[in-house]
């Protein structure tokens, strides 16, 4: 189900290398609305936000920001940890519920490191793949058109509690 946005952008861009003749401004606009649409390129990105962890602790040092609905945000999530255990990733929810922070928290536990911790889940937008100590990972992804507060939590196993934040979506 997660990768239908970006078989629908190989499409797109097939159909887009096909013609000739036609302007170069067909591929962005028909694929855009879609929650979990992760395939811009770095040129149409609106706002770069980075993220890191509070040393070695279970937490994000940044726990809030703001962006406009329906912008291109890039999240760069570096994990400066040190210890070998502050494995973290940053996983966008579409609430900041602390039930649907529970369920996804947990649900990514049983999803496991083959899948990064990543559950099945409705509530899931957008997420980044995992960090080790030391490593820098990135997500580009659309932000809602629906203004309001949006959670970020990392799934990585015993994390979801403490390591939360709010992406505030604001007109
Ligand atoms: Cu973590």
């Amino acid at each position: 189900m997660r990768s239908l946005p970006f078989v629908l952008f190989l499409a797109l861009s097939l159909v887009a290398c096909g013609g000739s003749d036609s302007s170069d401004t067909s591929t962005a606009e028909s694929s855009t609305n879609e929650t979990t649409e992760q395939t811009a390129s770095p040129d149409e990105v609106d706002q770069t936000v980075t993220i890191q962890p509070r040393g070695n602790e279970m937490k994000y040092k940044q726990t809030e920001f703001t962006v406009s609905p329906g912008e291109t945000v890039r999240i760069v999530f570096e994990n400066v940890a040190t210890s070998p255990s502050m494995v973290h990733n940053v996983v966008f929810i579409n609430s900041t519920d602390d039930e649907i922070f529970r369920r996804v928290g947990e649900a990514g536990t049983r999803a496991g490191s083959t899948n990064d911790y990543i559950p099945e889940d409705d509530a899931i937008i957008a997420h980044t793949p995992v960090a080790q100590p030391g490593e820098t990972v990135e997500v580009t992804f659309t932000v809602p058109e629906e203004t309001g507060d949006y959670g970020y939590v990392c799934t990585y196993p015993g994390h979801w509690a403490t390591m939360q934040g709010t992406m505030k979506v604001r007109s």
